[in-house]
């Protein structure tokens, strides 16, 4: 029952995230004090924002690509806007989105996880 309300909680966000540009001050979010390797600061602009961030990984995670992947989740101040660039940053991280450590990524489990935690849900900066 509980994965069921996941699930509709995924796709309520896929929808509501498409309705134009969202910005980083509605929602919760860290400021990053690295300033190199990958992290899951996607859009590089320093913030882990739950909607754009969290739902670039999990787009990617559903196999969403090119401006399907992009679309009203790039923060405005976002060091990386292109679908190219953003998509292998996610790429980058590989198996260490593997949250749950059970060899696969999964954006039911894994990719909840992580958006799960940039909403807020602790409030130490995160780093994968
Ligand atoms: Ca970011
Ligand atoms: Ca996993």
């Amino acid at each position: 029952m509980e994965k069921t309300f996941s699930i509709v909680g995924v796709f309520l966000l896929l929808a509501f995230s498409s309705f134009g540009e969202t910005e980083s001050e509605s929602n919760q979010s860290v400021t990053s004090t690295t300033a190199s390797g990958l992290n899951v600061d996607i859009d590089g602009n320093e913030q882990f924002d739950a909607l754009t961030d969290g739902l670039l990984v999990l787009r990617s995670m559903f196999g969403l690509t090119g401006s399907s992947l992009i679309s009203g989740a790039v923060a405005s101040d976002a060091v990386y806007t292109d679908a190219e660039d953003i998509q292998s940053r996610i790429t980058g991280l590989g198996n260490r989105l593997d949250i749950d450590n059970n060899g696969t990524v999964d954006a039911l489990t894994d990719g909840l996880i992580i958006l799960r935690y940039l909403f807020g849900l602790t409030a130490d900066p995160w780093y994968l």
